[in-house]
């Protein structure tokens, strides 16, 4: 499912999130290193960022996502070079030194084409593959990809949100998208699904999808789901992003239990002993 590499989905996996923006709303960018040579702009200190891989990876992670570009509201734009510049050496550093699969967060074909080189064996696109010459360049490599639904595009997408019904709407969006990537040549083993909690929807409807989450599964593929810190936990936690770990752990257990079979988070220990627990319960003695 993952270019060279199967991924095994027997049981829930963690996915670790790997920031290597100067932005990021949870790290504030911890990763980055000014260039020291008076030079304007950002250079992520690969270093670092290998460093905090490896410990993700002893703490439990699958996959690695790494993301160069912030899809948070009010987000600079990143140019194709910078997002290369800063996620391409990332890549092949833990490609290269750690046994764990490395997913690129990214909607840009030039930097789908060189993750793969560099090692990356899943696409992690919050547009879906919908920006032009994506769907092409994920299917001439051998990645995974997983398709998210978002509503509009980051920068207007929670203006008053409307649907109609909030899971059907995402359920016959990511069944198109999975058509479309079949006609151009992405086979459904490589394929997973992501309901996109936050983008484009208010609280109630972030709800209402973590509540029926199990009747994505109609669809066949395996489900992925992003939860962690967000402000859907936030608003009813009524805390700050670094006092949401227990709201976000509930929100994980509730997804894995209807059937999500990767979680994206930022507390790759916790969360990895949350899923132990589910595990424990759901073996047969
Ligand atoms: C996702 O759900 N999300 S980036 C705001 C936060 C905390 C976290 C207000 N990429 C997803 O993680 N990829 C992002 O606090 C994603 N699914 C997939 N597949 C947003 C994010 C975050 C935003």
């Amino acid at each position: 499912m993952c270019g060279g590499r199967q991924l095994d989905l027997s049981t829930p996996r963690v996915m670790g999130i790997l920031n290597v923006t100067p932005d990021s709303f949870s790290d504030g960018g911890v990763l980055g290193v000014a260039p020291g040579d008076g030079s304007p702009g950002f250079s992520v200190s690969v270093d670092k960022a290998l460093r905090r891989a490896e410990v993700m990876v002893a703490d439990g992670a699958a996959i690695i996502d790494v993301g160069g570009e912030s899809t948070r509201p009010g987000a600079a734009s990143v140019s194709e070079q910078q997002e290369l510049d800063r996620v391409i050496p990332v890549i092949e550093a833990i490609a290269r030194h750690l046994d764990v699969i490395v997913s690129v967060d990214t909607s840009s074909p030039a930097v789908i084409r060189e993750s793969a080189m560099a090692g990356a064996g899943l696409v992690n696109d919050v547009r879906a593959l919908r920006r032009d010459g994506a769907l092409a360049a994920a299917a001439t490599t051998a990645m995974g990809v997983c398709l998210m639904h978002m509503r509009g595009e980051p920068d207007t997408m929670q203006k008053a949100p409307v649907y109609d019904e909030v899971l059907t709407e995402v359920r016959d969006f990511l069944q198109r998208r999975v058509a479309e990537c079949e006609q151009a040549g992405i086979v459904r083993a490589r394929i997973c699904l992501d309901p996109g909690f936050g983008f484009g929807k208010t609280l109630a409807h972030n709800y209402t999808l973590l509540r029926e989450l199990s009747q994505l599964r109609d669809i066949g593929l395996p489900l992925l789901v992003g939860l962690s810190r967000k402000s859907m936990i936030g608003n009813v936690v009524e805390r700050q992003v670094a006092g949401r770990l227990a709201g976000s752990l509930a929100a994980a257990v509730l997804a894995v239990m209807q059937g999500a079979s990767i979680v994206r988070v930022h507390d790759v220990a916790a969360t990895t002993d949350a899923l132990k627990v589910i595990q424990a319960t759901q073996q047969l003695s």
